[in-house]
């Protein structure tokens, strides 16, 4: 018997919760929907049939089994440890808020489901990391990634429903001939690029660039791996791409690396240039995998270094279906595929 619980259930990642725990058929006895008394009585259609809205208190929340929080993480900072004490309901938390607290898990069960043992309090890590670490996690395993370089290609979905209706509505008005307008973004997106996403660091870097760095280097236990990232935001509905570029220890191959993540679960191969086979935001869209491809020697690092290319779902792999993966994990736990090689 499995209650579950989700706050934000109408904004872009919460239907995606929904849409994935029915889909993947988590063993769910009921669905509680959250929200503040503005929407507490409200009808919400779910694929688990009509639910009304309940008022959002940490009481109700807690009575669950699990709750996803899709908010913010002024409200994860203000709730999320009142539901998860003792007694109360596991937490998976899709917001920044507890990312980088050392004593809170920020999973990807692939890989470090391990690090979750007795808490209650889960991470949710950003899309851009957690769609890159799908491939970057098997080469780490076994070829030992030094240094890594990041290009982002992020699509509208990262700004939610208002981002994804922006840049709809500005294409139209684009192509009906009216001025370029933003409100989500920091400048129009439709027939342009935005290399600025989240807010600026003393260091130059963005809050969004450094995320990966400071992620990455939590979800793979290796605090002295250099990661520099270069986000920008590009007008795609809701499919993130990455461009990247690693530095190993030992020398790597790019047909053994691309048999290794054959292996990997989560990963989609698709490397076939010359049939113009390779990841594309449109094919990774509402998929579950993320895909890679592009692999290649570096002409930089040469045989200590791979270039390589991944695209994934942002609601997907980058949010929802991590979470439902994280709650499928505690259901029933099991080991990583890939496990350390390299000092
Ligand atoms: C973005 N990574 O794409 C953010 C969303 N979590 O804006």
């Amino acid at each position: 018997m499995v209650q579950v619980g989700i706050v934000g259930a109408t904004g872009a990642v919460g239907q995606e919760i929904l849409a994935v725990l029915h889909d993947r058929k988590f063993a769910v006895t009921s669905v509680h929907l959250f929200a503040s008394a503005r929407s507490a009585g409200k009808v919400v259609e779910t694929p688990f049939g009509p639910s009304t809205v309940q008022l959002f208190t940490v009481e109700a929340a807690r009575a669950m089994d699990y709750v996803f929080l899709a908010v913010s993480g002024s409200f994860a900072l203000e709730h999320a440890e009142a539901i998860a004490a003792p007694g109360g309901a596991v937490v998976i938390d899709n917001s920044s808020a507890f990312r980088m607290q050392p004593a809170v898990p920020l999973v990807i069960p692939e890989i470090n489901g391990a690090s979750i043992g007795a808490k209650r309090l889960i991470a949710n890590p950003n899309c851009t990391t957690a769609i890159a670490v799908m491939a970057l996690w098997p080469l780490h395993c076994h070829y030992g990634i030094q240094k890594m370089i990041v290009s982002t290609y992020q699509a509208a979905s990262g700004a939610g429903v208002e981002g994804m209706d922006e840049l709809l509505n500005t294409t139209k008005d684009a192509l009906a001939g009216a001025p370029p307008s933003h409100k989500v973004f920091a400048h129009p997106l439709a027939f342009n690029v935005i290399p600025h996403i989240d807010v600026f660091q003393p260091n130059g870097y963005t809050k969004e660039e450094m995320k990966v760095t400071w992620e990455t280097n939590k979800i793979f236990d290796e605090l002295d791996m250099k990661i520099s990232c270069t986000a920008v935001r590009i007008p795609i509905l809701r499919a993130h791409s990455e461009a990247i570029t690693i530095q190993t220890k030992r020398p790597i191959a790019p047909a053994d690396a691309l048999a290794l993540l054959r292996q990997a679960d989560g990963v989609d191969v698709v490397d076939e240039p010359l049939a113009n086979k390779y990841p594309m935001p449109l094919h990774a869209t509402s998929k579950y995998n993320i895909e890679v491809g592009r692999v290649r020697q570096s002409i930089v690092f040469e045989e200590h270094g791979l270039d390589l290319f991944v695209s994934g779902d942002q609601l997907l792999r980058g949010a929802a279906l991590n979470a439902v993966l994280i709650a499928e994990y505690l259901e029933k736990p099991y080991p990583s595929k890939f496990a350390k090689q390299v000092a």
